[in-house]
């Protein structure tokens, strides 16, 4: 059985992860406004994984007997200063997704509950991955803007070739 505490928190977390899909999807409604299919698609595939996030910690909330509870979601903005800049957000997002990822974790220990604690270690994981691949991209759109129009070119359909793939423990 969850503790109280644990499973405010967990809902609030798959509400974030909820916001990041809807963040994700409005950057990638933006690059493609842009004339980027590539970027907008790549966007597309990380607003995806975003929603297997959230239905872990779903799936995590009711194999504990808890409730979820789903909140209100916010509106994500629809535009950025530039394609870049929308990735620059985007790794914005990913330190503060990590750095609730970190207090959910603290709270797991606050209350001995080593079950959570150790459902998080997929997170805290994840969030390295999360950073990562935002920061690389961002160093690609600045190789990229010193490569005139061909670079851009270039780097978009680099980024098309990202492809969702469905998490095993997600299928069927
Ligand atoms: Fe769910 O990792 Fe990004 O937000």
């Amino acid at each position: 059985m969850l503790k109280q505490p644990i499973q405010k928190a967990l809902n609030e977390q798959i509400q974030a992860e909820l916001y990041s899909s809807y963040l994700y999807y409005a950057m990638s409604a933006y690059l493609e406004s842009k004339g980027l299919p590539g970027a907008a698609g790549w966007m597309r595939v990380q607003a995806m994984e975003e929603l297997t996030h959230a239905d872990k910690l779903f799936k995590y909330i009711n194999d504990r007997g808890g409730r979820v509870q789903l909140a209100q979601i916010g509106a994500p903005g629809a535009e950025w200063p530039s394609p870049a800049a929308a990735f620059e957000a985007a790794y914005n997002h990913e330190v503060s997704i990590t750095e609730r990822i970190n207090k959910l974790v603290d709270i797991s220990r606050e209350h001995s509950d080593h079950n959570t604690y150790n459902f998080l270690q997929w997170f805290v994981a994840e969030q390295v991955e999360e950073e990562a691949t935002a920061s690389e991209v961002i160093d690609k759109f600045r190789l990229a803007d010193t490569g005139g129009g061909g670079g851009m070119f270039m780097l978009d359909r680099e980024l098309a070739t990202r492809a969702f793939v469905m998490p095993t423990s997600e299928k069927g």
